[in-house]
């Protein structure tokens, strides 16, 4: 559908008007970059306009509102993806083409917005394209970090960060709304104060610091549906009044405390994934973006409403993990202080109206924060937490009486710490995991207590992506091909897909499939080439692992196998070997040694067989430098083979997994995360599963009895691969340059046990599914038939189904169309 305001002439009009009157240049003198901000400038006026009419169907039908309160937002860029959920590509693409310009050249020049770090924040932005599609009213509420997630940069094979200072030329589809800024206060000590009119205490806090957190809205653009939501991203600065009269006091000294507290706040996102770090100023930024959001929702509500009691009637606040679990603290605050609530009805509010998701059980991502450093911080917030602890520990007795052992376990309060999942659970109405498999483990182990005593609370929602990025934008070819087969519905209806099925068996078919994966591999090798310049062969099997580094998702495993195939090449170079192409992707936390250290070690395998002429060209390994969404739409278009082998009950999801599968690529994976759902989808002769289940993970775990000695004992391919790391083979004849990564493996005298996630017990079996995929993959008609089927079988794992499933069974949103 072409959007009237979409007409060729008029836009490439306003692509010139826009050059002139932002540069004074034509469109020959102007760079790439201004033309990128001139192109972006016409597509958000149309996008405005959607917008307005968005508001304005909002303010008529008044629907219930999601908020969506994330620390993190990995939008991704915006110019491609808007004119794909505009419809107006293809007609964009033309009309500049007749300008002797080229879209794809443009889309380059926009800076990712990366204010994420992984899946969790990617989760984000996949639901909030969801939302919009589906009508929903929803606002995205975060952060707007000056410093989104660092660039990567490999120097001698090692990662060096670099700042991603991606406002530096100002960024298009962003509104800063100073008329919305609200006031957050930081520090000070609390006032009681018994008003003898109501007969209550009045909790007034002094003394504190205040920041004034400025909103800046960005569009969400809805497929093909008019409607645009609102991304909220918060900028903190000083309060300018509030420091004059510090200033006329003459108290200098907290005028700039004033002023330095604002200038850090939004500085940066902390890189960690899966990992809590514990920083003051994380905590900082928790609270400032929470009672920024929260402050907003409680005004446009009242706005409408006069009740408050009506609020969980019109209002959700979905928690992305605990990291905005301040929002039961500062909505009882709100309620209790502002509102002037009693206790019980504060509490049944908030308990109605907010709601958590958790996305791991790696214990050392659990937030627990030092009452002293809570406390002094949030003086008031903490106190309201203390009298939630005093609450929910009667009701812990009553339920348990004399069962101190389920204080201790379950206490929001407890050994000088406050626990912000506790406070998650206890502070709303829902609880969900993200795979069927990890919501299983949170109701039998992590949070088995909870569970016991709020069953109703807790159920799944599986992870999904968004098809209009990772296929209509990522993989334009095969979009066209699956249009031609079966219609456009798939992309607003992605179970459609199915109807691809009747096509597995069709030889055209899967030629044609297989040549659109060819091309995309051409695509990806040219990117390669030019990146890394390393000339890698579209005809060897596209083996991809991307994902954050983490040890427990296993990259190590995956480099240590290719060092054991280049042993297995050079001891039997007589063997037919299916030519592979390995390739990495991933960011390490800047302070995550041992990460670090096996970004090295991949990259200099690498470098050892890259460049040994003697295998002639059989093994290639490749480090994409900077992995992130916009070249991840690249690679996973040109993917034949996705790893996913976390050690099971480790990932709670994935959601990469699916956007390999959706475009044709097979999983070699754990039963782990959603990738139990996806072989269940696709079955399991069509993905190569292998490893320790979760429940074996488990019970060594919690019973020992794991020895990875024993596998280096008795096992001469492991072991050679393991001496490898010793002698020098890939460091030069340093043996002290991957001791540590050895020492892991093999050592308990460090502190955890070694091998913690269990790469040597899964080695063979790993090797022995690699073995399955080359003879998979020497059958043509075989593997196009799976890729086929894997992108067929794909449906399930869209982000509208996942989000349809919050909204009926969680949030009970109204559907909103736009009525032109
Ligand atoms: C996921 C995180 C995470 N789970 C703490 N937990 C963070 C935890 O900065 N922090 O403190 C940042 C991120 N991220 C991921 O969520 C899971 O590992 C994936 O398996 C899952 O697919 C994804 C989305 O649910």
């Amino acid at each position: 559908m072409l959007d009237s305001h979409f007409r060729k002439e008029e836009f490439k009009k306003s692509v010139k008007e826009n050059v002139k009157m932002l540069y004074r240049k034509t469109l020959d003198e102007a760079s790439q970059e201004q033309i990128f901000q001139a192109v972006s400038l016409a597509v958000k006026d149309v996008v405005i306009d959607n917008w307005l009419l968005t508001q304005k169907q909002y303010e008529k039908d008044d629907p219930k509102i999601v908020y969506y309160l994330s620390m993190e937002f990995l939008m991704g860029r915006a110019l491609g993806n808007n004119l794909i959920n505009l419809c107006a590509y293809k007609e964009v693409k033309e009309a500049l083409d007749e300008l002797g310009l080229d879209l794809n050249t443009i889309e380059d020049q926009e800076p990712d917005p990366a204010l994420g770090n992984g899946g969790l924040g990617r989760l984000a932005a996949c639901f909030l394209d969801s939302l919009a599609t589906l009508g929903y009213c929803a606002y995205g509420c975060g952060i707007r970090y000056h410093y989104g997630l660092f660039k990567q940069k490999i120097e001698n094979g090692y990662q060096v960060e670099v700042p991603d200072n991606w406002l530096k030329d100002g960024y298009p589809f962003e509104l800063r709304r100073p008329e919305y800024a609200k006031e957050v206060k930081f520090g000070g000590y609390v006032r009681v104060e018994y008003d003898p009119a109501t007969g209550r205490n009045n909790f007034i806090q002094e003394g504190y610091q205040s920041v004034r957190a400025v909103p800046y809205d960005m569009p969400i653009v809805g497929y093909n549906n008019k409607i645009v939501n609102t991304l909220r991203i918060w900028d903190a600065e000083a309060m300018n009044e509030f420091q004059l009269d510090l200033f006329d006091k003459g108290d200098y000294r907290k005028a700039v405390e004033a002023e330095n507290l604002a200038k850090n706040i939004c500085d940066v996102l902390y890189p960690n994934d899966n990992h809590y770090a514990g920083k003051e100023l994380r905590l900082k930024q928790q609270y400032f973006f929470i009672s920024a959001s929260i402050q907003a929702a409680i005004a446009k509500f009242k706005k409408k409403h006069s009740d408050i009691h009506d609020l969980p009637k019109k209002v959700t606040f979905q928690l992305n993990d605990t990291h905005p679990t301040m929002t039961v603290a500062e909505l009882m605050r709100i309620l209790l202080d502002e509102e002037k609530l009693e206790w019980d009805d504060a509490w049944d509010i908030t308990t109605h109206t907010c709601a958590y998701t958790n996305h791991t059980i790696m214990a050392e991502a659990l937030e627990k924060w030092p009452i002293e450093l809570f406390s002094k911080l949030l003086p008031r917030v903490y106190q309201i937490i203390e009298e939630i602890n005093r609450r929910f520990i009667e009701e812990i007795n009553q339920k348990y009486p004399g069962n101190q052992e389920k204080v201790r376990k379950m206490a929001i309060i407890y050994d000088g710490q406050v626990k912000m999942a506790h406070l998650a659970i206890a502070g709303g109405y829902s609880v969900n995991g993200v795979a069927r498999l990890h919501t299983e483990i949170l109701k039998k182990q992590e949070l088995k207590d909870f569970y016991e005593m709020y069953p109703e609370k807790f159920n799944n929602k599986t992870n999904g992506i968004t098809q209009r990025r990772f296929m209509v934008h990522a993989n334009p070819l095969l979009t066209d091909w699956i249009t031609d087969h079966i219609g456009d519905k798939w992309i607003t209806d992605l179970p459609q897909l199915a109807k691809l099925k009747v096509y597995a068996d069709d030889k055209k078919a899967q030629q044609e499939f297989m040549n659109i994966k060819y091309q995309n591999k051409v695509r990806l090798a040219k990117y390669i080439l030019e990146h890394n310049g390393i000339e890698v062969d579209p005809n060897s099997i596209f083996d991809v692992q991307v994902k954050r580094l983490h040890e427990y998702k296993r990259q190590l495993m995956n480099i240590l196998h290719v060092m054991y195939l280049y042993n297995q090449i050079k001891e039997h170079p007589e063997r037919d070997f299916y030519p592979r192409t390995f390739i990495f992707g991933a960011k390490a936390t800047a302070g995550y040694r041992r990460a670090k250290l096996t970004i090295k070690l991949i990259n200099s395998v690498a470098d050892v067989i890259n460049n040994d002429a003697s295998i002639n060209g059989k093994l290639k390994v490749v480090f994409i430098e900077n992995y992130r969404v916009s070249n991840a739409e690249i690679i996973f278009a040109a993917a034949d083979v996705s790893e996913q082998i976390s050690t099971a009950s480790k990932e709670a999801s994935g959601t990469g997994n699916m956007k390999f599968m959706l475009n044709g690529a097979l999983t070699v994976g754990t039963m782990d995360g959603a990738n139990v759902e996806i072989v269940e989808e696709v079955g399991e002769e069509n993905a190569f599963i292998f490893g320790l289940s979760s429940d074996e993970v488990i019970n060594y775990e919690n019973n020992g009895g794991y020895d990875p000695m024993q596998y280096f004992n008795n096992d001469p391919d492991i072991r050679n691969v393991l001496m490898q790391l010793i002698n020098g083979t890939y460091s030069n004849g340093d043996f002290e340059m991957f001791r540590e990564i050895y020492d892991s493996l093999l050592n308990t005298n460090c502190s955890d046990r070694a091998d913690t996630y269990f790469i040597l017990a899964d080695f063979k079996s790993y090797a022995d599914a690699q073995r399955r995929v080359e003879e998979a993959y020497r059958d043509e008609a075989g593997w196009a038939k799976k890729a086929l089927l894997n992108t067929a079988c794909s449906g399930k794992f869209s982000s509208d189904r996942t989000i349809q499933q919050y909204v009926d069974e969680i949030w009970h949103l109204d559907k909103v169309t736009i009525e032109d």
